[in-house]
């Protein structure tokens, strides 16, 4: 399907629940603040339905802190999605709760059985293939049965790293279109991108990385002016949401979203 990795006809979200402030994070800068935190979510929906996508909103999950970050929970692809199995204990009931809504819109949905883990936060799909960075959340043992799982649809997958200390591989890196990556120099440095056009985030930037390129918007969070201004002059079509709450728990645009065109 033409431009499958940044036009969608629909998006899942989740709401944050007063349970956030017990959401994981690497290093405690803080509690969220839950009401600025929805204010950001409500402005983030907002966006992606400005695009003329439908935009499932589901209710929050006191049981799981962190299931504001549906991203997490499944790979979507045009064919199917698949229910992946995160890496971290306390997500993986968040999973079996999305299940159920990505099989009320798709066709196929399969599930990673384990005892391999994925998250999705460490998949980025580009227009030609699947990336998948290997991290404190997502091992080889996932990957190879993702393979088994998206083969026979015709897509391929290819294993990378994800930088040691950094959350998810596309904590440092976005899909922009067809043939651009906006990444931090720190992961293009690896080599993963070769072949592909890369817009490197400015100095000290490195925390807009994870942006979304959703239909005609480039959804960035606020507050990272210089990749904001290369991005704009480069041609895209920038929007801003605040991230300064899900920051603190090392979420980012991305996370907030699962996106996607279910074959009809
Ligand atoms: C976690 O540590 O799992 C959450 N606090 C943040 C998840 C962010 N998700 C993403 O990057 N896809």
């Amino acid at each position: 399907m033409l431009n499958h990795s940044f036009r969608f006809t629909h998006a899942i979200t989740r709401r944050p629940s007063a349970s956030i402030i017990d959401g994981l994070r690497a290093v405690d800068v803080g509690a969220p603040d839950l009401a600025l935190m929805q204010a950001h979510h409500a402005d983030y929906v907002v966006a992606l339905r400005s695009t003329g996508a439908r935009v499932v909103e589901l209710a929050g999950l006191t049981a799981y802190p962190d299931s504001v970050f549906v991203e997490d929970t499944a790979l979507c692809l045009p064919e199917g999605a698949v229910v992946m199995r995160p890496g971290a204990p306390t997500r993986r009931g968040e999973a079996a709760e999305m299940a159920p809504h990505l099989a009320a819109l798709y066709g196929e949905v399969l599930t990673l059985a384990g005892p391999g883990c994925i998250e999705g936060g460490d998949i980025l799909t580009t227009e030609t293939e699947i990336l998948v960075g290997r991290s404190a959340r997502t091992n080889a043992d996932g990957i190879a049965e993702l393979v088994r799982l998206v083969t026979p649809w015709g897509h391929t997958v290819r294993e990378v790293l994800t930088p040691p200390g950094v959350l998810h591989f596309k904590t440092d890196c976005s899909v922009l279109d067809t043939a651009t990556i906006l990444a931090t120099p720190r992961l293009d440095a690896s080599g993963c991108f070769k072949g592909y056009r890369v817009i490197h985030t400015a100095p000290g930037e490195d925390a807009c990385a994870n942006t979304i390129r959703f239909n005609d918007l480039v959804i960035m969070p606020q507050g990272f002016p210089r990749t904001a201004d290369t991005l704009s002059k480069a041609g895209y079509n920038i929007r801003l949401v605040g991230n300064s709450e899900c920051a603190k728990l090392d979420g980012g645009m991305s996370c907030l979203s699962l996106r996607f065109t279910p074959r009809a």
